[in-house]
């Protein structure tokens, strides 16, 4: 017997009603009543991402009867007192962490917050520098280069100039991403440039002015011209996030790992103690000031 079911990808949440993508027409879907049920324990049963089974109603309306199983999705906290976690986002591969090299210049604590969230999120990091027009003598490689020491994919990019997107667009290709980062930084601007179909708004005032209202309603998953998709995310601030667990920010530090652990007694707090590993390979210049005093506000041990 053939399955009288359809399978499709949730491209936005509208609370009412689903956009599903079947096959590439979207069919506006209504939520089957015993998947309503489980509202209540897990807020969103159903995310942007999710892969759904649906029964067509008539062409281009149906109901969503099945969500399969998830994989690696961007949550929040969800509001009220109980810690509940809510999926913005599901099925993703990778989080491109947007910062601007100017205007706003990139804050770098606020940068390893987002890659603690992204890695515990289980998704994989790209940090991606943009408007590298606005500063002189070409992209700030120097004040970025830890990162790519530890390891982690680092673009420099210009919405403006079209600087660095070759490696954007290669970096996003027949990959699911989320775009996370600051207000102002140019996320929805990329996406323009790579893909002008999108015709994206920007600099949207409501960014700041109406922060969280917009982060369960507006997601939507873009599909990119040349494979994958992406889920712009607008104002998500990254202490919005489902909070992971302390090893996931020792993952987030490569460069401080070879000495955790390492200190002469195991409650270190890394201050003025004798003995302490992180302390000496500072002192020796193996690793950097800032990075450790982030490590340690983030909660590293
Ligand atoms: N100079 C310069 N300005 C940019 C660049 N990318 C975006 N902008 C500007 O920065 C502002 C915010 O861009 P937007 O894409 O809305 O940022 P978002 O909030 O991260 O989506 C807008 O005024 C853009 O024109 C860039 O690469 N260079
Ligand atoms: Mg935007
Ligand atoms: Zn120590």
């Amino acid at each position: 017997m053939t399955d009288p079911l359809l399978e499709g990808t949730v491209v936005q949440n509208h609370g009412a009603h689903f956009d599903v993508l079947v096959d590439g027409r979207t069919v506006r879907c209504l939520l089957r009543g015993k998947l309503k049920k489980d509202e209540r324990r897990s807020v969103a049963p159903v995310a942007a991402g999710d892969r759904v089974k649906i029964a067509m109603l008539e062409p281009g309306r149906g109901v969503i009867e099945h969500v399969l199983p998830r994989g690696s999705g961007l949550s929040r906290k969800a509001a009220g007192s109980a810690p509940l976690q809510h999926t913005l986002v599901a099925n993703v591969d990778q989080a491109v962490i947007v910062f601007a090299a100017a205007e706003p210049r990139a804050d770098l604590f606020l940068l390893d917050r987002f890659l603690v969230a992204v890695i515990a999120s289980g998704l994989d990091p790209v940090v991606c520098i943009n408007k590298t027009d606005l500063v002189d003598g070409g992209p700030p490689h120097a004040r970025f280069a830890v990162y790519r020491q530890c390891g982690f994919r680092v673009l420099f990019t210009s919405a403006e100039n079209g600087g660095g997107l070759p490696d954007l667009k290669a970096a996003l290709e027949d990959r699911r991403s989320v775009f996370c980062g600051p207000s102002g930084v140019g996320k929805s601007s990329l996406l323009n440039a790579i893909a002008p179909g999108l015709q994206l708004r920007t600099a949207e005032v409501g960014d700041v002015t109406h922060k969280g209202r917009h982060a369960t309603t507006s997601i939507k998953l873009l599909e990119l011209p040349f494979g994958g998709w992406v889920a712009d995310t607008p104002g998500l601030r990254q202490f919005s996030f489902w909070e992971g667990k302390p090893e996931h920010v020792a993952v987030a530090f490569p460069d401080l790992q070879p000495y955790l652990g390492r200190c002469k007694y195991s409650n270190c707090t890394h201050g003025d103690e004798p003995g302490c590993a992180l302390r000496s390979a500072l002192s020796s210049g193996h690793i950097e000031r800032r990075r450790l005093r982030s490590y340690l506000q983030i909660g590293g041990r």
